[in-house]
């Protein structure tokens, strides 16, 4: 007999079928054993009477053979009768270091992910990574179906790409090399290679000394970049229209995991667009909140959501408009706005999930911006010499991966929202 997943049994009412999965829970009642099994799809009840058999313990891997009855009572509706098992891959433990089968997983965060390959069992837990799946599915279709081409670059490079000392070394035979913090001067060469639309899907690694809800040392980065853009407002309504795109297609194919979290994404958002003096402004005036030079702190873009959200109703904001001296080497300078750039953040819920904007295209303006920013043109050599040859406007954007999945389920933790983390104390599993 061929297996099939649990989310498919109600096909089968009135027929035998074959499960695989782990034991989900036991419960034994006088004569009759309700046992839960749980696969990648979902629980059904297997309900056994007389003896069950002794072996049945918590996680076990088993086949279960059984004939499918539709029941309301039973939790989803659906149960296995004289279920027969062969059971598979033993298991060997005392006591289950975590609860899988609780609501709520009431172990602390750290040891849930010190014991991964189990708290991933919980399909609450579980249903955050079908989210970001989803996530990431949906920044490829919704790419593709606007002519950009996939691209995958070296995580191992030479030079840093953001600026900053925040570099992972890397013994590379008898050199030093670094682990890309994102793909910025690869994904702009490539626009210039002739691809003119690209995204890329792939780990940024940054050596940043901060142990925080929404800092990792090793994070997905979905970067976009666009060939022949007019300025960088184009690039503020891809990503407008990426995130409408991918709440339709969460709430169509994520509603369960989204009812688990109990969030409700909006049909339509429109995201307000504010230059980051007059939010600078606007957090003085009315939250009596002093901003950094040329930025806004984690506070800040708390204190700046609550705004957007009770002023225009929306969970987004794009910040514009940010100085010279506060974006990395390679961003357009504002002719209209002087000292500004025309550059972008997008903040979610109080959290940047974001940054993006317009690049140098000229690769004389480019080498003087780099001396302008004390470093030395030789040491983008590769990435200098690729502007020599008709490089068009471009500019573009990366969204934090896990980032936009935390704040998008509500999450208080940004390494709920990563598989297996790598932050300053994390090097395992
Ligand atoms: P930036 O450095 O702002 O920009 O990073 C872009 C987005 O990546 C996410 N991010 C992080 N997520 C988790 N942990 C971290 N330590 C971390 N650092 C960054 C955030 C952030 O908004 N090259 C530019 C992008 C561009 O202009 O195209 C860049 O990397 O969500």
């Amino acid at each position: 007999m061929e297996k099939i997943f649990i989310s498919e049994l109600e096909k089968h009412v009135g027929q035998q079928v074959k499960l695989c999965g782990w034991v989900h829970k036991i419960n034994r009642l006088g004569k009759v054993t309700f046992v839960t099994l749980r696969d990648s799809s979902g629980l059904v009840q297997l309900v056994i009477e007389g003896d069950a058999i002794d072996d049945l313990k918590l996680e076990i891997s088993t086949i279960v053979e059984g004939i499918v009855f539709e029941n309301p009572k039973a939790p989803t509706g659906l149960e296995l009768h004289e279920p027969r098992f062969t059971l598979l891959g033993k298991t060997y433990y005392e006591m289950l270091p975590i609860e899988v089968n609780g609501y709520k997983n009431k172990s602390s965060l750290e040891v849930q992910l010190d014991n991964r390959s189990l708290s991933l069992r919980s399909p609450k837990t579980r249903a955050v990574f079908k989210v970001q799946e989803e996530i990431a599915s949906c920044f490829r279709t919704f790419l593709k179906s606007r002519m950009f081409s996939e691209i995958h670059t070296p995580k191992i490079i030479s030079s840093s790409t953001e600026g900053g000392s925040e570099m992972f070394t890397v013994h590379y035979f008898d050199k030093r090399a670094f682990l890309a913090q994102s793909p910025q001067f690869y994904k702009q060469m490539m626009v210039g290679a002739g691809f003119e639309r690209v995204f890329e899907i792939g780990h940024a690694y940054r050596a940043e000394l901060h142990n925080t809800w929404r800092h990792l040392n090793e994070y997905v980065s979905l970067d976009v970049e666009m060939g022949f853009i007019a300025d960088e407002f184009e690039l503020i309504q891809l990503e407008e229209d990426f995130i409408n795109y991918l709440f339709a297609a969460l709430n169509k194919k994520c509603s369960k995991e989204l009812e688990l979290f109990q969030v409700t994404l909006p049909s339509k958002v429109s995201i307000p667009r504010i230059p980051l003096k007059e939010a600078q402004e606007i957090l003085l005036e009315v939250y009596d909140k002093s901003s950094p030079v040329g930025n806004i702190d984690a506070e800040g873009e708390i204190l700046l959501s609550k705004y957007v959200k009770e002023k225009y109703a929306s969970d987004f904001v794009f910040l514009t408009k940010y100085p010279i001296s506060k974006r990395p080497m390679y961003t357009m300078p504002d002719p209209d706005y002087p000292g500004m750039t025309k550059s972008f953040d997008l903040i979610y819920k109080g959290l940047e999930i974001t940054t993006g904007g317009q690049r140098i295209h000229d690769y004389e303006e480019l080498k003087a911006n780099i001396i302008k920013f004390g470093l030395k043109p030789e040491d983008f050599g590769f990435y200098l010499d690729s502007f020599k040859y008709g490089m068009p406007p471009h500019g573009g954007f990366a969204i934090g991966l896990e980032r936009i999945t935390m704040k998008l389920l509500g999450l208080q933790n940004i390494r709920e929202a990563t598989l297996l983390p790598r932050d300053m104390k994390r090097l395992e599993p």
